[in-house]
């Protein structure tokens, strides 16, 4: 009668029971436990105290790591600080997105004397933008980033493609008829350059002065016997074209961008005055002072007038690049 307490004993000390575990002894041989190893430490080429992995600009020393546009791209090392797509060099206002504004893609750039419009190359719309009441708008042109210049008898001025508020860039020192961008490495190799025509038929390299009297250098122009209809334009893959007056009768032209010479006669226009000129892919756009809006195949020779407006159409604009959008 004695057996089961003890065999209850021997159960109660089962193996599944706990039993103390003694502690490792610490190795003598001078290794430490992986849990004490400092973090290595910080790549940080620009010693500004962020690591390389995370530095907004990894070679700009940056410690604020400041962002305006929040491109993960910091405003020191970013070329385009207010994302705005026009790059700093090129930006009037680097810091403010929606100002001086871009031209909107398939968009030209028509205007009468006082007032801006655009012209739809899909549907040959036209719209207004508005008045700028900077005096007598002579003509246009616009660069590869969608920044809009405008010429009066007098200034230039940049303009907001979308509301016509404009700032000035300078005075002119002679009157001129017509304004175009050529495109960045035809006279200048890392910009678009300004190109300002004379009734006479003359081209002139634009250059600013911190907002002074504007420098024309002559870099050629139509040639004797030929003046200026009023306009010329440029675009990459496209061409370089202009309405030019000879004897009195107005013709679209294609030009050497370089210097203005003439390279061959596209189409004469008895009865019109062309005073604006844009195109687009595969397309040139005359704008005259009838108001009417004439479609030109540079390679088949058609032309038919698209569009007419109640205006005198004073010039017109297009960017030297057609954007992949
Ligand atoms: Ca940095
Ligand atoms: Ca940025
Ligand atoms: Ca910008
Ligand atoms: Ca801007």
């Amino acid at each position: 009668m004695r057996i089961l307490p003890l065999f209850a004993l021997v159960l109660g000390c089962t193996p599944t029971a706990e039993t103390p575990v003694p502690p490792t002894p610490i190795e003598e041989t001078g290794d430490v436990p992986d849990t004490d190893v400092p973090p290595p430490p910080i790549v940080d080429p620009d010693s500004d105290g962020v690591d390389a992995s995370e530095d907004n600009c990894p070679d700009v020393p940056n410690p604020d790591q400041l962002d305006l546009d929040a491109d993960g791209e910091g405003d020191l090392c970013d070329t385009d600080l207010d994302g705005d797509l026009i790059p700093n060099d090129f930006d009037l206002f680097p810091e403010d997105p929606d100002r001086p504004g871009r031209a909107i893609n398939e968009l030209v750039y028509p205007h009468t004397a006082s007032e801006l419009y655009t012209f739809n190359v899909n549907d040959y719309a036209i719209e207004l933008i508005g008045a700028p009441g900077i005096g007598t708008m002579t003509d246009l042109a616009i660069d590869r980033y969608g920044v809009l210049w405008v010429m009066t008898f007098t200034e230039l001025y940049i303009c907001h493609p979308q509301t016509a508020e404009c700032w000035l860039r300078g005075t002119l020192p002679t009157y001129g008829n017509g304004l175009t961008f050529v495109p960045q490495g035809v006279l200048e190799p890392d910009r678009d350059s300004l190109i300002a025509i004379a009734n006479s038929g003359g081209w002139a390299l634009v250059t600013e002065n911190a907002g002074g009297p504007v420098t024309l250098t002559p870099i050629g122009g139509y040639g004797p016997g030929t003046s200026s209809s009023g306009d010329a334009f440029s675009i990459v893959g496209v061409g370089t074209y202009a309405a030019v007056t000879t004897a009195g009768v107005d013709s679209i032209v294609e030009v050497n961008p370089a210097n203005g010479s003439i390279l061959s006669t596209l189409a004469t226009f008895p009865a019109a005055s062309i005073w604006g000129l844009a195109g687009w892919q595969d397309a040139i756009y005359a704008f005259s002072a009838s108001g009417d809006v004439t479609f030109f195949d540079p390679a088949t020779g058609d032309a038919s007038v698209v569009a007419t407006h109640p205006v005198s159409w004073y010039g017109a604009g297009v960017q030297t690049e057609i954007p992949d959008e």
